[in-house]
């Protein structure tokens, strides 16, 4: 898959993340040159439509809205919910900034619960605790494309009486108990950034089972309008160009591809890393091998001073690991001295290691043993 870029822009021989490509553009050509002939550019033009529908079928999904990207994706979300305003939402602090910027961007306020170590996802068991009178809604991320505890969240917000939002930015193609992963609480998103295992560069969508929430998201994306154009609510302008539909509909192709090359990557770092696992001296995110697309990898060493060496040497090998995530989002000023010691200390150790199409099992080994040597000379 894909040839070897000798020089990167970023300095660096091997990257974190890439952005899955199909290499067979003669889809996409002629895909554009119908976009260029046809002289429709945006506003819900014939292949974002071909692109929706295509969503779809393949992963039995009712209701699609395509946007510029997964955090006006969460937004929209948010706003087409109609919560109370104000209202507290909790969510999770270990993740990508976007889910509580949307939260405070909307004007919620939200109310961090810590996270399990293991699944690294909320810890279901700590969110009635943190319900309170102004709770409006939970935001909980499948982080990494691990579903969280979904049957758990659901009772608790029937219970509550709250909405579910859940943020699948991370998980395209994964399917949980016999059907996709952003089919459940009352709206999900995605991600289709290019560091996504999916991605058409910049994007994202909403997706729900609730056709009324989804005109109402169809109606936001759209600068507020309704299909007959009528000005019927506040919107924003979150409609993708046509161009970046055609790019979504090639890489839409090989994305099943992507997932399996990734699942063989989990396999060989896994292998390569054995006897670290087995010491205990590293850490994997626990999750159900069906329901987890191997997008990323992730591992839990023992300290942030093995972290930070780590890193060094990998930089030192033109190596690029990223510290997905961190800071644990509480600790920023935005999150009003909320404490979530798990998740803050999960933060400060967690290290995402190159995955995607460019990986090579040499890579790999070379990687290990960076890791093996920095971890035993901590003995
Ligand atoms: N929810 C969650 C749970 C998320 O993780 C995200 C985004 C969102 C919501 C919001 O979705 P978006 O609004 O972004 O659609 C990246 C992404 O920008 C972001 O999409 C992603 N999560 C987050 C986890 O990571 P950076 O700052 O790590 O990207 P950067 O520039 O350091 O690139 C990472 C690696 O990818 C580097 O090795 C370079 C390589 N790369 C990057 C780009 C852009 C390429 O090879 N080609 C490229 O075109 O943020």
């Amino acid at each position: 898959m894909g040839k070897i870029n000798p020089k990167p822009v970023t300095g660096y021989r091997l990257l974190v993340s890439e952005p899955s490509m199909n290499d067979d553009t003669s889809g996409f050509l002629k895909n554009i040159s119908e976009v260029w002939d046809s002289r429709w550019m945006s506003n819900g033009g014939p292949k974002v439509l071909e692109l929706e529908e295509k969503f779809r079928t393949k992963y039995n999904i009712p209701n699609i809205a395509i946007v510029v990207n997964g955090t006006v994706a969460l937004q929209s979300a948010l706003r087409a919910l109609n919560l109370p305003k104000g209202g507290n939402i909790i969510t999770t602090p270990f993740t990508w900034m976007a889910s509580t910027s949307s939260i405070l961007w909307e004007g919620f306020k939200p109310r961090f619960v810590d996270i399990n170590p293991y699944t690294l996802n909320i810890d279901a068991s700590k969110i009635e605790e943190a319900i309170d009178e102004d709770t409006v809604a939970i935001l909980a991320v499948h982080v990494f494309s691990n579903p969280c505890e979904i049957e758990k969240i659901q009772k608790i917000a029937n219970r509550n009486d709250l909405k579910i939002i859940y943020d699948a930015a991370h998980a395209v193609g994964v399917n949980y108990k016999g059907k996709d992963v952003s089919l459940y609480g009352d709206v999900s998103i995605h991600s289709y950034h290019a560091t996504k295992v999916y991605n058409m560069g910049e994007g994202g969508s909403v997706i729900s089972t609730n056709k009324k929430l989804m005109e109402r998201v169809y109606n936001i994306r759209n600068c507020g309008l309704n299909s007959n154009k009528e000005i019927v609510r506040i919107g924003t302008n979150a409609k993708i160009h046509e161009v970046t539909a055609c790019i979504g509909l090639t890489n839409l192709e090989v994305v099943d591809d992507s997932i399996k090359h990734r699942r063989s990557l989990y396999k060989m770092y896994f292998d390569s890393l054995s006897h670290l696992i087995k010491d205990g001296r590293i850490r994997l995110q626990k999750f159900k091998p069906d329901s987890y697309n191997y997008s990323y990898f992730p591992v839990i060493l023992e300290s942030e001073k093995i972290l930070l060496e780590v890193n060094e040497l990998l930089k030192e090998n033109l190596i690029m690991a990223r510290r997905y995530f961190y800071p644990s989002l509480n600790e920023l000023k935005w999150g009003h001295n909320q404490s979530c010691p798990i998740s803050e200390d999960i933060s400060k150790r967690i290290l995402c290691l190159p995955s995607h199409d460019r990986v090579t099992n040499e890579d790999i080994k070379i990687i290990s043993d960076i890791i093996s040597s920095v971890v035993n000379r901590e003995d």
